[in-house]
């Protein structure tokens, strides 16, 4: 399906059946605090989990120690009727739905025709409000276009929703839906509900403004608002009185104010995030949807929650938070919203006494995150070689800390949170590694690398660099807090020291290559191009366990790590890693067209950069890897392509030296203007071909 993509909107005129999943994703609205798919509110469900919305960080367990994020009450649930019939079950004409990205409205229109032949318009706008994060406003415009009738609009919350638990499993079929809700305690205008296992519960209420049943004359439109307030036992206080004083409160307000308050609250977030491109311009409205997606996703006021695979937008891995987070979209928080990416890492602060506790159960000592954590820290992940070995999440977590210092400055943030932090995961890594007294080195052994193809295997590059910069974060951070902290003993340091030096990485100096760990050379070479014509994951076709012993990975790895540590490599370095990796890289994950487009960016490798780049940037919106639709949007693809974009083709960098811009502008942008924020400043970034980069250190925001 083809979506009109502009600056600002993204738009479709296909209504179809064939295409309402892949619609419901592209057009899914979220603030941050809920998130709703792109359904059609007037619309009959067809199942009790596909009208999915979530709640950020409201899990409920789904077995012992494994939770799901909780689908919720559906709050736009409506009928709508003309003369008695029920217009979702009529045909349409002239159906449109715009995306409108600067102010985060959804609107959808289109004609329903009777088997009298009478028509009538409806157009339905919503929006999930910005400025109340906990304010949800639809407004239903019925029009009697050739007959003279009524109009009825019912309106309620539906309670009867369930969730459909996605099997970490690509492979498998999900079909076993669980019902997480107790029985709904219902008033007029709302309801509360809490979840069978834990009790948690949430408050949903709602007020209509307008008539809602109309005796039409022809041409004439028939107008109801209905406001929508949300609060659950994340909030604190009484979820019950909370939302009915907001949902009064927003109601006196009115559909208009509150969508004149949300667009100003979507102002000052594009004021800071925009991405001004001088380009086509559906490939500044696809990265104006990448940064959309990014700002809409984002829980930012809350430092207790965090981002899943797929944001708001759908169940996928349980809703789950990866290294996707800490890797490929905080970067965009720091510079855009220091605030954000600063709660986004209090969660991981927030769960670090669970990780502590995982670390004991792998009989470890330290911090030991887990590769998939929901609201709380222990491993959600239940393929066990993912949830074992891929351990270098744990050292993920630790970059990130030490990139925000690095950006932001924020020294109490140092000496409060992220000290502490990197003390404990490097106490994990000194219980992880293995010594090898024969020759004197550290061994990372039984590990799993961002290449998932490569089965459980030895000093993986990735991990062990990651880990050892985790462990010189832990030595420096002691070197300013001092003796005492945290009953860190010299002998601890000594140890953090002596392994970061002699963490084995294989590196051959004759061909400047770094290999990806101990056992890919000896992998059976294949052509990719013999196994794959398309971009769908090979996995689909052939088995893991067979992938795992082809010389071919899913995603980047070394190429990731030097995209990670861009002053670490020479080019030479970072040229043999393309040449050798790059034509044996299936992009077999959402996160790799992104990782190869800011490395290619880097490079000067035109072609490549390009195709990768419209690849990552457009992953959803021209659902490249075929799986938007029942997956919902890729979240890391949204942070890698404004990573490839601003530290790729932008040429940006900010650490202890200082903000630099070295650009490397592509043909196809002539042009770009940005803005980030850096030791705490707002900085203008112009870019422009043949001209030095222009960095306006001090404007307003
Ligand atoms: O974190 C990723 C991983 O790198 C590849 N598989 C999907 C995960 C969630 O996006």
């Amino acid at each position: 399906m083809e979506l009109k993509i502009k600056p600002w909107r993204i738009e479709t005129t296909d209504g179809s059946l064939e295409t309402k999943d892949f619609r419901e994703s592209i057009f899914c609205q979220a603030n941050g605090y809920m998130g709703m798919r792109g359904y059609a509110p007037e619309d009959r469900k067809v199942n009790n989990y596909s009208r999915a919305a979530f709640l950020a960080g409201f899990y409920e367990y789904i077995r012992p120690g494994i939770t799901d994020m909780v689908n919720q009450p559906d709050v736009s649930s409506t009928t709508l009727l003309a003369n008695g019939i029920d217009i979702s079950a009529l045909p349409k004409e002239g159906f449109k739905q715009v995306l409108n990205m600067r102010d985060g409205t959804l609107y959808r229109c289109y004609t329903a025709e009777d088997t009298q032949g009478r028509k009538t318009h409806v157009a339905v706008t919503r929006f999930l409000s910005m400025a109340r994060r906990h304010v949800a406003a639809f407004r239903f415009e019925v029009t009697s276009v050739n007959h003279a009738g009524t109009i009825t609009i019912e309106t309620g919350i539906d309670s009867a929703v369930e969730n459909l638990p996605i099997s970490d499993n690509q492979l498998n079929e999900n079909t076993e839906t669980s019902r997480l809700w107790g029985e709904p305690e219902v008033h007029t205008g709302g309801l509360y509900m809490e979840t069978v296992v834990s009790k948690r519960g949430v408050a949903a209420e709602y007020r209509v403004i307008g008539n809602k049943s109309a005796v039409l004359n022809h041409g004439e439109t028939a107008v109801l608002d209905k406001i929508v307030a949300i609060y659950s036992f994340r909030d604190e206080g009484d979820p019950r009185s909370m939302a009915i004083q907001a949902a009064d409160t927003a109601a006196t307000f009115g559909f208009d104010a509150l969508l004149a308050e949300n667009a100003e609250a979507w102002d000052a977030l594009w004021n800071t995030a925009d991405i001004e491109v001088d380009a086509d311009e559906a490939l500044q409205g696809a990265i104006r949807y990448n940064v959309f997606s990014l700002i809409q996703t984002a829980p930012h006021n809350d430092p207790h929650a965090s981002i899943g695979a797929r944001g708001l937008s759908h169940g996928r891995y349980k809703g789950c938070t990866f290294w996707d987070t800490e890797i490929f979209m905080l970067p965009f928080y720091l510079f855009t919203n220091p605030a954000t990416a600063k709660n986004l890492l209090l969660y991981r602060y927030h769960t670090m006494q669970d990780a502590i506790e995982s670390a004991s159960r792998f009989s470890l000592t330290g911090a030991r995150y887990s590769w998939m954590a929901s609201d709380t820290g222990f491993e959600q992940c239940e393929t066990w070689d993912t949830g074992c070995c891929e351990i270098h999440i744990t050292a993920d977590i630790a970059y990130a800390f030490g990139r925000y210092i690095e950006v932001t400055g924020d020294e109490d943030f140092f000496a409060q949170h992220a000290a502490e932090v990197y003390i404990q995961t490097a106490r994990y890594w000194a219980s992880r590694f293995t010594y090898d007294a024969a020759d004197d080195r550290y061994n990372l052994l039984f590990v799993k690398g961002p290449d998932e193809y490569c089965g459980v295997t030895n000093n993986n590059l990735y991990t062990v660099k990651m880990a050892a910069h985790n462990l010189q974060l832990a030595i420096s951070a002691m070197e300013r807090m001092g003796q005492g902290f945290l009953n860190v003993t010299d002998e601890e340091i000594n140890r953090w020291r002596e392994i970061a030096s002699k963490a084995v990485v294989r590196y051959d100096a004759d061909t400047c290559l770094y290999h990806q760990d101990d056992v890919f050379h000896l992998l059976e070479p294949i052509n990719p191009a013999d196994y794959k014509d398309d971009n769908t994951p090979l996995y689909h076709r052939i088995s893991f366990d067979r992938l795992q012993r082809y010389q071919v990975l899913k995603q980047a790895d070394v190429l990731m790590l030097m995209a990670l540590f861009p002053k670490n490599f020479t080019d030479a370095q970072k040229q043999a890693a393309w040449s050798h990796y790059e034509p044996k890289t299936l992009h077999d994950s959402t996160l790799s067209f992104g990782a190869h487009a800011l490395m290619a960016a880097t490079l000067g490798i035109a072609g490549k950069a390009e195709d990768y780049f419209y690849k990552s940037c457009f992953l959803d919106l021209k659902n490249v890897m075929a799986n938007t639709a029942h997956e919902g949007i890729h979240t890391a693809a949204l942070g890698i392509t404004w990573q490839a974009l601003i530290f790729g083709f932008a040429g940006l960098w900010a650490d202890g030296d200082g903000l630099h811009c070295d650009p490397k502008l592509p043909q196809w942008i002539r042009g770009m203007r940005f803005r980030v924020f850096h030791k705490g400043r707002p900085c203008q970034i112009r870019i422009k071909h043949g001209e030095e980069a222009q960095i306006n250190q001090h404007i307003g925001t």
